[in-house]
């Protein structure tokens, strides 16, 4: 009997997708680059489920059945793009490859066209929730033609984590919708596990708590409008001992963030696109930051940092759950915001609730809040701010906020995605920004014009008469 569909790429995500499709009743072939690793799933993992190893890529491409569905979980880049090339002398028009890989969406973009004109089918599909999501039930985020989602639904539908709202897979849209999704929700993860790692700066060195402390806190927290994945794993993760030191695990761990580029990306798209994402591109920035550990350390001999100690109270603990709400909030306003602002330029024609909905579940981004944001977002209210209710859900928690940036700034920490959900809010929220100040002086030095406010069109003045000759 043939394969349903074949995998290719037997990292943590490919294997356990690989399994999470076999152990839903279809049978899987898969391959991968190095037999070794291919031997060693077998060996170590695959037990009843119906999962053919293949060392060859013409028998893996002959193993399944037509149209051919292959899934590749290979590294971003030219791993891809390499894949792509050795399977096509096999591969016939009206099969479909799957790049389930965190692929730049330019890149699917251009492998969608040169599939297209092959006949070949192409879905670029991000795929959310790390290696337990793969196995148990990911969010999955797939874009390209809807005749190529049709010949996979059933299947991606099994797979997917589910909610109250149903399986949290969806169409997403035409081409690299499904990887410039999945770009912007990696964007929203970076800055919610900045304005976490925040409050943890905050709790460690100006209340000086102990990790064992702070876990209960935040484990308080996920019981109520915190709740989500992140919050949930923060918990963990801080009351977690290191067996070596029998230290807090978090205590050892040196403070350099890596990042393989999918916030940078979204960063870059929204500098591109024009929409303000402050808070996703501090977040990439504070991880750059991070990484300067050396230029840090001969710093911090050079200033010395002026820190209190602020005992813990009811008041501070709500103050700082507010204040990472606030966060978490600006961070899906700019990210959405992003999203409608690529589906309208680049058509995808992407559904903002369905977005959501399928981010209930499975993703890193998982939040009880995505509830209370997806009866709200739109495409004329894509950054969420133009309803009351969400004006109200910030302006709530404002003070807090306030309180928390004050302390912070008091005791020298830094709190970019913090300071710049305030910031945003802000400036979105003044009727009068000085900009006009701004393009007056563009005008002085380089006559690039302005317009006014109480007349149509496009003026220059004469700023210094007599200057130019
Ligand atoms: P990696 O991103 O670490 O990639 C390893 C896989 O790529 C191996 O199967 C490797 O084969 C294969 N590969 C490489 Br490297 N170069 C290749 C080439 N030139 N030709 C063919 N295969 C090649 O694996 P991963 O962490 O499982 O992630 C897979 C994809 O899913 C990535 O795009 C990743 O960004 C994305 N993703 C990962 C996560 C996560 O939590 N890890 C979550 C969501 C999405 P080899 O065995 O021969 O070296």
């Amino acid at each position: 009997m043939k394969s349903h569909i074949g995998l290719i790429g037997l990292a943590v995500m490919g294997q356990n997708l690989a399994l999470n499709i076999a152990r839903k009743g279809y049978k899987v072939s898969v391959y991968n680059r190095t037999a070794q690793r291919t031997e060693m799933f077998v060996k170590n993992r695959v037990r009843n489920e119906e999962i053919e190893a293949h060392y060859d890529i013409k028998k893996f491409v002959e193993s399944l059945e037509k149209p051919r569905k292959i899934i590749l979980m290979v590294k971003a880049g030219k791993p891809v793009d390499d894949t792509i090339s050795q399977l096509l002398p096999y591969l016939e028009p009206g099969d479909l490859i799957i790049d389930g890989g965190n692929s730049h969406y330019m890149d699917t973009e251009r492998r969608y066209e040169e599939l297209s004109k092959k006949g070949i089918l192409f879905l670029g599909m991000g795929v959310s929730g790390g290696e337990r999501g793969a196995l148990h039930g990911p969010s999955l985020m797939p874009g390209g033609s809807k005749e190529a989602y049709a010949l996979v639904e059933e299947i991606l539908l099994k797979i997917a984590a589910k909610t109250d709202d149903g399986p949290c897979c969806t169409y997403v849209g035409e081409r690299s919708a499904g990887h410039f999704v999945k770009m912007v929700h990696n964007g929203i993860e970076y800055t919610i596990m900045q304005a976490i790692a925040e409050i943890y700066h905050i709790m460690r060195d100006v209340m000086k708590l102990v990790p064992e402390e702070m876990s209960q806190i935040f484990e308080e927290w996920n019981k109520g409008e915190l709740n989500s994945f992140l919050i949930e794993i923060t918990y963990k993760i801080l009351r977690k001992k290191d067996e070596e030191t029998g230290r807090p695990m978090v205590d050892v761990i040196l403070d350099k963030a890596e990042q393989k580029g999918t916030g940078k990306w979204t960063s870059q798209a929204a500098l591109d696109l024009g929409i303000p994402t402050p808070s996703i591109n501090l977040a990439v920035v504070e991880r750059i930051i991070s990484h300067f550990k050396n230029e840090r350390v001969k710093l911090s001999k050079l200033y010395n940092k002026k820190r209190n100690t602020v005992q813990k109270s009811d008041n501070l603990i709500k103050d700082l759950e507010n204040a990472l709400f606030f966060a978490m909030l600006a961070a899906f306003s700019q990210g959405m915001w992003l999203i409608a602002e690529a589906s309208e330029e680049f058509n995808y024609n992407i559904d903002l609730p369905e977005v959501l909905r399928i981010w209930k579940g499975g993703c890193i981004i998982r939040a009880r809040l995505i509830d209370t944001i997806r009866k709200h977002v739109s495409y004329n209210n894509a950054y969420l701010l133009g309803s009351k209710e969400m004006i109200s859900l910030l302006e709530d928690r404002l003070d807090s906020l306030k309180r928390v940036l004050r302390m912070a700034v008091d005791n020298e920490i830094p709190v970019p995605a913090m300071s710049s959900a305030y910031n945003y809010f802000m400036s979105m929220t003044e009727e009068k920004l000085p900009a006009n100040l701004i393009q007056a002086q563009r005008d002085f030095f380089g006559a690039h014009m302005f317009q006014r406010i109480d007349k149509e069109g496009v003026f220059h003045i004469d700023w210094e008469e007599g200057e130019i000759v």
